[in-house]
């Protein structure tokens, strides 16, 4: 019989969002770490979604279906992660760059960023150099968090890097970068601070980078 993570990533697969409430609700009561339900569920879904995708099997609608059932189970288990009340650690800034709408790694970085204490302000996706740069300043964040996840538009977090730049911010806020095409060796040619391959890595990076 399939455990409740793996009917849980089915649902997901499905784009089935009740059941994946359901299934979430279950693994709860089952005492099942909130990590573990968005590794081994959610997010495992969501990589078979991503293969079918690529495989020519599933289309964009399948593919938007299946993000909003994971959306649905993000948004139960995201109270759990840590109330992060004080948010004292600092404030991070994180968008999808111009150009890209995928958004899922972003919310969920930005999620377990919230949770590990951090105050997180969501530019969303597709969003300017010129925007980055103007919320890092009205906020005055100490992180800027970039998620790109189109080779196309692995351009634009250079570009935003030396908007920072000339915008005289750059000594003051550490960048980092992340999205399935993004790699160490790209984020040093970027001028990046640091990269991180998936969400909770992103909270260590950003503890290290401010040094807590
Ligand atoms: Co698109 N898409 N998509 N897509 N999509 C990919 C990315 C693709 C790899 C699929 C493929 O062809 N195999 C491909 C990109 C190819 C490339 O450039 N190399 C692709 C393409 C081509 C496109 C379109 C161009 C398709 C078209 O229209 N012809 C189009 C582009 C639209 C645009 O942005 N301008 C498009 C559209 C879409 C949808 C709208 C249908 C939908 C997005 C819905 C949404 O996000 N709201 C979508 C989806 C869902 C995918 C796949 C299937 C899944 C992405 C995802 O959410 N993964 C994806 C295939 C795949 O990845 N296998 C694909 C789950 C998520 C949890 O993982 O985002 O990688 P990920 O995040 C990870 C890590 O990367 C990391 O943490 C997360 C995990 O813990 N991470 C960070 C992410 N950001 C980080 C930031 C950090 C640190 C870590 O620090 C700042």
């Amino acid at each position: 019989m399939a455990s409740v993570l793996e009917e849980m990533a089915q649902a997901v697969i499905d784009g089935d969002g009740e059941r994946v409430a359901e299934l979430v609700k279950t693994a709860l009561s089952e005492k099942v770490a909130p990590s573990r339900i968005i590794n081994d569920g959610l997010v495992a879904g969501m990589g078979v979604v991503g293969e079918r995708f690529k495989n020519g099997e599933f289309f964009i609608p399948e593919v938007l279906m299946s993000a909003r059932a994971m959306h649905v189970g993000m948004a139960l288990v995201k109270p759990l992660l840590g109330s992060g009340e004080e948010k004292g650690r600092g404030t991070i800034v994180i968008c999808t760059v111009k150009g890209d709408v995928h958004d899922i790694g972003k919310n969920l970085v930005a999620m377990m960023l919230e949770g590990g204490g951090f105050r997180v302000v969501d530019l969303g996706t597709d969003v300017l150099p010129e925007r980055a740069v103007a919320a890092v300043r009205e906020h005055s964040a100490q992180v800027l968090a970039m998620s790109s996840l189109l080779t196309t538009t692995l351009a634009r977090m250079p570009e935003t890097i030396k908007a920072l730049e000339a915008a005289g911010l750059r000594g003051r806020v550490k960048v980092m970068v992340g999205g399935a095409p993004v790699t160490q060796a790209f984020a040093d040619r970027a001028g990046a601070d640091g990269y991180a391959p998936d969400a909770a890595l992103a909270v260590e990076l950003a503890r290290r980078l401010l040094g807590l």
